[in-house]
């Protein structure tokens, strides 16, 4: 097994419009993150990744970008990059930035100018089409908006945007265009940072011709992912980015890739070797039906069935229970239902996803185990997704419906601001935040975690450090145990002569686990209870070391 660094690393995703606000506006920013580098350096992760800091108009929170060499306003400026830069190298703390090249914003001076005429030079860097009678070009469905295409009078065209109308797609049949990608990926490589997390990369590729979906649908438009994932082509152009940005550079790149399963990922990531690492969306997916709102309750047999196909089909996977896309990992996967339910479930998923065999990474607040927030009305809401679907679910049961879906997965549960303490706003700023504090902040804060060694701030600094520091947690083998038992979630890594064996009890109840004598009388190296027994207590997470003795 090769050695990276990034295959030593705990990440940390630092969201920052929501992490530190430096300079009284409600909003965080770069010198915010600066100030709370020493925590970092605490928590003992060792890289950082930022949700995008590239001058925006904020349609998508910054993933719709219009200078992507030019800092947000809101964040700071080059000088305030240039000393984060700085500041998390000299604590040996890796910069793991955002990048979102599958499309751009619609005020992009590329799309500014595409638009002006059917024979500008910039054209082409996007997909414009010529309606189909009165309709748009074919039925794609986006992401955000009902149709795909918007149409533009000024040429009398349509153009494509698999997100929202500000966020037009970018052609990458376009040579020019990836060249000006490549050559704006390598300046921030000499910049210095170590590396990229690709936003939708494995959507970069359409079908040729555009042609219509054919998945069954109610209305007139359809989620068309056959023609613009994972499409042939895209290999080609990931593999020309890899030799033109990162191949000579001791850098990490994570594909963000919706619609890939354990059969399509390896063609990504070891075969082509054309990213390092990926995310995946089937854990994300594994509490809905038809769509991301449709809940159906988290069901452990599926999990590990899931998690275990994952650890066998890939030799490095990425771990994650959240990120800002997603609703709270507590809230989700385990239980806020009562404060010890909450530290017990949130300690135990922590370990259980966290000690498996890949690159782990930790969304800001998941240390403390931040929750979902209560919204109650619309005006609490930020995120286009979320204002999208509630706008459109006018009225009756469908209304019903999108409430209930936001409250479980509405991604403004992740965004709302990291609680530091609890004062008025949380220590995130002292003017009113841009999106509200979660009412809990007032004892679910770094303050008071800190001054309790039994938080699961404490614990997490623990499960941090053992991850990074065992060789047998690295780069151990993993292979499942107890794969039918409906409670337990265990596996064992193994590297050379030592053995690492995680038992997670997912419930709530007491329950008796047989398991071998021999692991008994042996070091407890984590745990969330202080007596072992056969009998597992509620959200119980036991680690156990096994020595090899020697006859
Ligand atoms: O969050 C989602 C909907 O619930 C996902 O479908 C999400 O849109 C998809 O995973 C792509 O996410 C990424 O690209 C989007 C951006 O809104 C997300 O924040 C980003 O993580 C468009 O750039
Ligand atoms: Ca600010």
């Amino acid at each position: 097994m090769e050695k990276k660094w990034w295959k030593e690393s705990v990440v940390y995703q630092i969201y920052p419009r929501s992490f530190k606000d430096s300079n009284h506006d409600g909003i965080g920013d770069l010198r915010g993150i600066i100030e709370k580098i020493e925590y970092l350096v605490w928590l003992g992760v060792k890289a950082v990744w930022l949700n995008p800091v590239y001058d925006s108009p904020n349609d998508d929170m910054g993933y719709d970008i219009r200078d992507y060499e030019k800092i947000m306003s809101e964040f700071g400026t080059r000088e305030d990059f240039d000393l984060l830069l700085e500041t998390l190298h000299k604590h040996d703390i890796k910069l793991i930035m955002d990048l979102v090249v599958n499309h751009s914003s619609d005020e992009h001076h590329w799309f500014v100018e595409s638009r002006k005429s059917k024979d500008n030079p910039y054209r082409d860097y996007y997909f414009w089409k010529k309606g189909n009678g009165f309709k748009e070009p074919n039925n794609w469905a986006s992401f955000f908006t009902p149709s795909a295409w918007t149409y533009d009078e000024l040429t009398e065209e349509w153009y494509l945007h698999l997100f929202s109308e500000k966020q037009p797609d970018l052609n990458w049949d376009n040579p020019a265009l990836r060249e000006e990608i490549y050559s704006m990926i390598n300046r921030w490589f000499d910049k210095g940072v170590d590396g990229f997390r690709m936003d939708v990369i494995n959507l970069i590729a359409k079908k040729e011709g555009l042609p219509d979906g054919s998945k069954p649908t109610d209305g007139p438009y359809v989620f068309s992912d056959e023609h613009f994932a994972m499409q042939p082509k895209l290999h080609e152009h990931l593999q020309e980015m890899r030799r033109r940005c990162f191949d000579h550079r001791n850098c990490m790149c994570v594909g963000e890739t919706p619609f890939v399963n354990t059969s399509n990922a390896s063609s990504l990531i070891e075969t082509g070797r054309e990213l390092d690492l990926l995310f995946h969306f089937e854990l994300m997916d594994i509490d809905s039906r038809n769509g991301k709102w449709d809940y159906i309750p988290f069901n452990i047999m599926k999990f590990k069935k899931l998690m275990n196909s994952w650890q066998e089909a890939l030799s490095w996977n990425s771990l994650f229970w959240s990120n800002h896309d997603q609703p709270r990992t507590v809230s989700r996967f385990g239980d806020d239902s009562t404060e010890f339910y909450r530290v017990q479930s949130a300690k135990m998923l922590g370990v259980a996803m966290h000690f498996l065999k890949g690159t782990s990474f930790v969304f800001q607040g998941e240390e403390l185990g931040m929750t979902n927030y209560p919204f109650t009305k619309i005006e609490e809401l930020r995120d286009i997704e979320s204002l999208q679907f509630i706008r459109n679910a006018t009225k009756g049961d469908f209304l019903d419906f999108a409430w209930k879906g936001i409250l479980k997965k509405g991604r403004d549960n992740a965004r709302t601001p990291m609680q530091w303490d609890d004062s008025l706003y949380s220590g995130f700023s002292d003017v009113l935040p841009w999106i509200s504090v979660n009412p809990n902040y007032s004892s679910i804060n770094v303050e008071t975690e800190m001054n309790n060694p039994d938080s699961i701030l404490h614990f997490y600094q623990k499960m941090i450090s053992l991850k990074t520091k065992s060789e047998v947690l690295i780069y151990g083998d993993y292979e499942p145990l107890f794969l039918d038992n409906e409670a337990f979630f265990a596996y064992i890594r193994r590297h050379e002569d030592k053995q690492i064996i995680v038992i997670c009890n997912m419930t709530k109840n007491h329950v008796h686990l047989d398991y071998p004598k021999e692991w008994n009388h042996q070091e407890v190296i984590l745990s969330n209870y202080e007596n072992y027994d056969v009998l597992f207590q509620p959200y119980e997470v036991r680690v156990i070391n096994l020595v090899q003795h020697n006859e």
